[in-house]
């Protein structure tokens, strides 16, 4: 059985379990719950980037990251649902992945710069990761005829994005002044793919404290 490697709170580990999850095989893979920074760290076992996830295979041979992972586990069955195959659509869906991704990479970054010594900290680059949010979800806004239609492994993305967000900017009512992104993310927020994977939820699911 593959083992994916994750924390309870990761949103590119997230990615990928609700991509599992909506095709059905989350029951398929082995959740292993990672140690980034404390003592028991062996995550460079399986992923030289040091980051979660990284996907264990039968044989030994271990995916990262995240975009690679995903489009792995939507081929397994030969059905790939997720990850349109050819022509623009393809390119529409992995491009809202970039995007996704880097709205999910900004408040990482800043929650980083925000955490270093007064001595060291840019409030510049603080800033810069601010600027990068607001710019992402403006876009995302004003094309949101690209995230309408069926869900793709760019819509998880941007999923997991807004929910990262939400969770490093708590108390920002931005549904408000982003009307169609707000109303397209409410609506993934009841699938059921949504609910089983916030930190809450896997952090039952895997037996560890919600961090
Ligand atoms: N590009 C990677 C990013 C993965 C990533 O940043 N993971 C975070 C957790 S959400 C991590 O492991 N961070 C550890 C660190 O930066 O030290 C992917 O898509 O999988």
């Amino acid at each position: 059985m593959p083992v994916l490697r994750v924390t309870p709170r990761s949103p590119f580990a997230r990615k990928c379990l609700i991509l599992a999850h909506e095709k059905g095989i989350l029951d398929q893979i082995k959740l292993q719950v990672t140690d980034l920074y404390g003592k028991n760290q062996d995550i460079d076992n399986d992923n030289p980037l040091r980051k979660v996830p990284a996907l264990r295979l039968d044989d030994g041979i271990t995916l990262f990251d995240s975009p690679v992972i995903c489009e792995y586990l939507d081929c397994l069955d030969g059905k790939p649902q997720f990850h349109p195959q050819e022509g623009t659509e393809r390119f529409h869906a992995l491009r809202l992945q970039a995007l996704g991704d880097a709205l999910t990479e900004a408040p990482q970054s800043h929650y980083k710069e925000a955490a270093r010594p007064n001595k060291y900290k840019l409030s510049e680059m603080i800033d810069k990761y601010d600027a990068a949010i607001d710019r992402i979800m403006g876009w995302l806004e004003k094309h949101s005829e690209l995230i309408s239609g069926p869900l793709t492994i760019g819509g998880i993305a941007v999923t997991c994005g807004l929910g990262y967000v939400n969770e490093r900017r708590p108390g920002w009512n931005w549904e408000k002044d982003l009307p169609n992104l707000g109303a397209w993310y409410k609506a993934i927020g009841e699938r059921q793919s949504f609910i089983d994977t916030t930190k809450e939820a896997n952090a039952e699911r895997l037996g560890v404290p919600v961090p």
